[in-house]
C-alpha cells in the first residue's frame, strides 16, 4: 500500500494518513473556478480524511443492519457522515498562485454563505460570515504549493490551519456541516472525489 496519493490533474500529493495516522485518506479532489464564465482556473486540490473508528462508531449505532453496498446510496447515512461528530478533515493545497485574501474572503462568503443559508434557515447569518471572514488577515499569504487544514474536532470545532499553524477555530455545527457539504454533499465541487469517499467509507464499514 502507498504511503501517499497523487491528485492526477494537478500532481500534487497527499499522505495516506494524517493526525498521527488516526485520520485515513477517503479521497482527492480538485477544486475549480470560472472566471467571468471564459475560462476555468485550478484552484486548489483536496484531500478528504476522515477517522476509521469515528466512521465505524456511526455504522455500529445507527446503520448495522444495512448492507455496507447500500451505506453509499442512503442518503440518511451521507447526511449523518456531515452531521455527527465524526473528526474529519479537508486538506486544501492551493494550486493558483496568485489567489489573494480577499478573493478568498468573496469565495468563502459564497459558497460557504449559499450552504450556511440552506442549512441555518432563517438565521440571519451575514454578521456571522463577516466575522468569520474577517479572521481571514490580508497578511496570510497563500501561495502556489501552500497547504490549509480544515479539521472538525470533537464537539463540532472548526480549526483552520496555514502550513500547520492553526489561524482559527470556531465552534459551529453549522458550519462544520456546511463547509463538509461542499465536498461530500449532494453538489460537490468534485463528482469524483466524493464517488471516491464514499466508496471508501463503505469498505471501512464493511471491515
Ligand atoms: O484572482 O480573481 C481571481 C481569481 C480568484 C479565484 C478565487 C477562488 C477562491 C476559492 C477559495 C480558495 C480557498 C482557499
Ligand atoms: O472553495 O469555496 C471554497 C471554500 C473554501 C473554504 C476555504 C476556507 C479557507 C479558510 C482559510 C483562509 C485563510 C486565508
Ligand atoms: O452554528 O449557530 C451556528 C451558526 C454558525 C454560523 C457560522 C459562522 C461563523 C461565525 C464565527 C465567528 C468567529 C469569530
Amino acid at each position: 500500500e502507498s504511503n501517499v496519493v497523487v491528485e492526477p490533474k494537478t500532481g500534487f500529493s497527499f499522505p495516506a494518513t494524517i493526525g498521527g495516522g488516526s485520520r485515513r485518506l477517503l479521497g482527492v479532489g480538485l477544486r475549480k473556478k470560472s472566471l467571468l464564465g471564459l475560462k476555468n482556473i485550478d484552484v486548489y486540490a483536496f484531500g478528504m480524511y476522515a477517522d476509521c473508528d469515528d466512521v465505524k462508531k456511526l455504522v455500529g449505532e445507527k446503520y448495522a443492519n444495512l448492507p455496507a453496498s447500500e451505506l453509499r446510496g442512503n442518503k440518511a447515512f451521507v447526511d449523518d457522515l456531515m452531521d455527527a461528530d465524526i473528526k474529519m478533515t479537508i486538506r486544501l493545497q492551493i494550486v493558483y498562485g496568485k489567489l489573494n485574501i480577499r478573493s478568498v474572503r468573496t469565495a468563502f462568503k459564497d459558497s460557504v454563505g449559499n450552504r450556511l443559508k440552506k442549512f441555518g434557515g432563517l438565521l440571519d447569518n451575514d454578521d456571522l460570515l463577516q466575522s468569520f471572514t474577517s479572521l481571514f488577515k490580508d497578511e496570510y499569504k497563500i501561495p502556489r504549493n501552500s497547504t490549509i487544514d480544515m479539521t472538525r474536532e470533537p464537539g463540532h470545532v472548526l480549526n483552520v490551519a496555514i502550513e500547520g499553524n492553526q489561524v482559527g477555530s470556531v465552534k459551529s455545527k453549522l458550519l462544520c456541516r456546511s463547509i463538509l457539504d461542499l465536498y461530500i454533499g449532494e453538489e460537490p465541487f468534485d463528482k469524483n472525489a466524493r464517488e471516491d469517499f464514499l466508496d471508501n467509507v463503505a469498505s471501512i464499514a464493511a471491515v
